[in-house]
């Protein structure tokens, strides 16, 4: 296959995960005996950018259809992230009534909304309705659209300023055309502006055996060597970078701009990909291998523990807790439940097991002995709030890493 990125045709398959339902592709309960679309999931390294990405095109209506369930502001800690980084730029870009700040993937506002709080004017552009909706509900002028070249020249055209800054969090992992949206973000790049970019680091997804990230949506696994070409590619400079290893698992920000220009630390991260050999194919070629261990490890537990009569239920109806249960083959027999506190994902089914989503609190009403969390990136926030299941006698298992049953 061809680089999605630079078209060269050397890419390097490393993980094949099979055929996967769709992550957030959650099933109605009318739908449980209907069919369930699979798509094969297989990842690779393209050795001309640097690029980590999937093989399988799932179109994007498919991905991210009118009732997509994901909405940012659901979780405590990915809120107080977003108002460090709204607040710390209103500061160190002097924002003010006649700055202008463009959030890509901007979901339910939950970022753009402490802009606004601060009488700075924003843009926020999202292509689900629902999270749209609510956005402009809390007063974040927000509009249904997917971002790319096209979108933003039309902005140009109607009259929009360029951005004096570009914020664009988890969604360069979701964009088929990724060169159309870089290119769409240096047009709308005022010529003093910033773009932070937020994405899992690929190489925490390796060294921590975050496999169950991997899953349609996710087009690619970004890394500095990768994002630097990237950027390269389209006449914008990677600048400075900052790690956030508590947010979905290990998080890069992207500092880039117009101006060329590294910062110590972000030579720093790029001499280390290259000592670390994660700009190339030996990086990832093991990575299969110890997946599979997992694999064989988590299935070892929850068998052993289901031996022993005990009940199992799980925490988090995340994207990537489908791909951990339907990669693993964790079925209702071994998992009975996943709670979540987003309530429009409850009553309805996880992709291909089919465990009911109930509201959190059936942990404490149905006293499972044992809870899988699968939002495993929010573990410290989920177990803070459990108190009361842990204190009932319930316990928590984590499953990377290392599947491990964790004290309290
Ligand atoms: O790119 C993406 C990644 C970065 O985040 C998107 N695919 C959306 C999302 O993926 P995900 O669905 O795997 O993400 P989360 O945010 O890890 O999912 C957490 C789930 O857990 C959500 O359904 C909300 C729920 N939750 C909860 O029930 N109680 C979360 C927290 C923090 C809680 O306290
Ligand atoms: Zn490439």
């Amino acid at each position: 296959m061809n680089c999605r990125v630079c078209g060269e045709d050397g890419v390097r398959s490393f993980l094949d995960l099979g055929k996967m339902p769709l992550s957030d592709g959650l099933v109605r309960p009318e739908n449980l005996l209907g069919p369930e679309p699979t798509f094969a999931l297989e990842v690779a390294f393209c050795p001309g950018c640097r690029m980590v990405q999937i093989l399988e095109d799932v179109a994007q209506e498919v991905l991210f259809p009118e009732d997509y369930p994901y909405f940012s502001s659901f979780s405590d800690q990915l809120l107080a992230h977003a108002r460090r980084h709204a607040l710390n730029l209103i500061e160190t870009r002097s924002l003010g009534s006649d700055s202008l700040v463009v959030e890509l993937a901007s979901n339910d506002g939950y970022l753009l909304q402490n802009f606004v709080e601060a009488g700075v004017p924003v843009l926020g552009i999202d292509p689900a309705p629902a999270q749209v909706q609510a956005a402009n509900d809390k007063g974040v002028r927000s509009i249904c659209r997917f971002f790319g070249r096209e979108l933003a020249e039309e902005l140009l055209a109607g009259g929009t300023a360029r951005a004096d800054v570009i914020i664009a969090n988890n969604v360069c992992a979701h964009v088929p055309d990724l060169n159309g949206f870089v290119a769409g973000m240096k047009a709308l790049l005022a010529p003093d502006g910033l773009i932070t970019i937020e994405n899992p680091y690929v190489r925490d997804l390796i060294d921590h055996c975050e496999f169950d990230t991997i899953y349609h949506e996710h087009l690619f696994y970004h890394s500095c060597s990768g994002i630097e070409r990237l950027m390269q590619r389209h006449g914008l400079h990677l600048n400075h970078v900052e790690y956030f290893p508590e947010l979905h698992g290990g998080t890069l920000r992207y500092h880039v701009s117009h101006a060329a220009g590294r910062t110590p630390e972000l030579e720093a991260y790029l001499a280390g990909e290259v000592a670390d050999g994660v700009d190339s194919f030996r990086y990832y070629e093991g990575f299969a291998k110890r997946v599979e261990q997992l694999r064989g490890d988590l299935l070892a537990l929850l068998s052993g523990l289901r031996a022993e009569g005990r009940t199992i239920a799980a925490y988090g109806a995340a994207a990537k807790g489908s791909t951990m249960l339907n990669y693993i083959g964790i079925g209702r027999e071994l998992v009975s439940f996943v709670v979540d506190r987003n309530t429009h994902k409850q009553g309805l089914h996880m992709p291909g097991t089919h465990q009911p989503i109930l509201p959190v609190e059936a942990l404490v009403e149905q006293r499972p002995d044992y809870t899988l969390i699968l939002a495993w990136n929010f573990k410290d926030e989920i177990m803070r709030q459990q108190v009361a299941y842990t204190e009932a006698g319930g316990r928590w298992i984590v499953p990377v890493p290392h599947p491990e049953v964790v004290a309290p």
